[in-house]
């Protein structure tokens, strides 16, 4: 499924997002920049050593932010490294800390005159954050940045399994009927 905003098109799709060949791929990192298993272990194991030896240069990154290093062996030229929030109970600025996680690689992207970005579901993993709320929040950022988007045209979902993309899909249904 795909919707365009102001020119951008922003779509979902399931997929393996080492695969992708977007500008920039992003990475459900933790703030150690330290690697881990999921998407994370995914992304290092099919970019090689060369992005860890970045990550460990920029040291940390705060919950809610985004660094970038470049891809390594990915087809994609850049990784974008977002700290999604650890989800405890709704109550402790999740879905603000969530929605900077999206903001902030997004800005990244576009700052560096990227043309294409691909987002994992964010802190939806080990993170815990129910994965309905978290993709609200994530595609009301897209379509929001969307709006006023410099140099980007594509912002990518890409879901792991048939359920987590029926889901996107729903969120982006809503997201641009409001
Ligand atoms: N392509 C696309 N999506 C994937 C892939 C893949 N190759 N592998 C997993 N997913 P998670 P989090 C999905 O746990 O919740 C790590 O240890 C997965 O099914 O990767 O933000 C980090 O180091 C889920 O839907 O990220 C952190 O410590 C989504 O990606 C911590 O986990 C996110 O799951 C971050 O946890």
């Amino acid at each position: 499924m795909k919707i365009i905003v102001n020119g951008v098109t922003i779509e979902c799709r399931r997929a393996d997002i080492t695969l992708e060949d977007t500008d920039a791929v992003v990475n459900a990192a933790n703030s150690r920049l330290a690697g881990g298993g999921g998407v994370d272990g995914d992304i290092h194991r099919a970019g090689g050593p060369a992005i860890m030896e970045e990550c460990r240069k920029i040291g940390s990154c705060p919950t809610g932010r985004a660094v970038i290093t470049g891809g390594g062996r990915l087809k994609a030229r850049y990784v974008i490294h977002a700290v999604g929030p650890v989800y405890r109970d709704g109550a402790h600025k999740e879905a603000e800390l969530l929605a900077g996680a999206y903001l902030n690689s997004l800005k990244l992207a576009d700052e560096k005159g990227l043309a294409s970005i691909a987002f994992p579901s964010i802190s939806t993993g080990a993170y815990g954050y129910p994965v309905a709320e978290a993709s609200e929040v994530a595609v009301k950022t897209a379509v929001e940045f969307a709006k006023s988007a410099a140099k980007l045209r594509l912002i990518r979902f890409v879901l792991f399994s048939d359920s987590d993309l029926k889901t996107y899909e729903r969120a982006l249904k809503r997201a641009v009927a409001e």
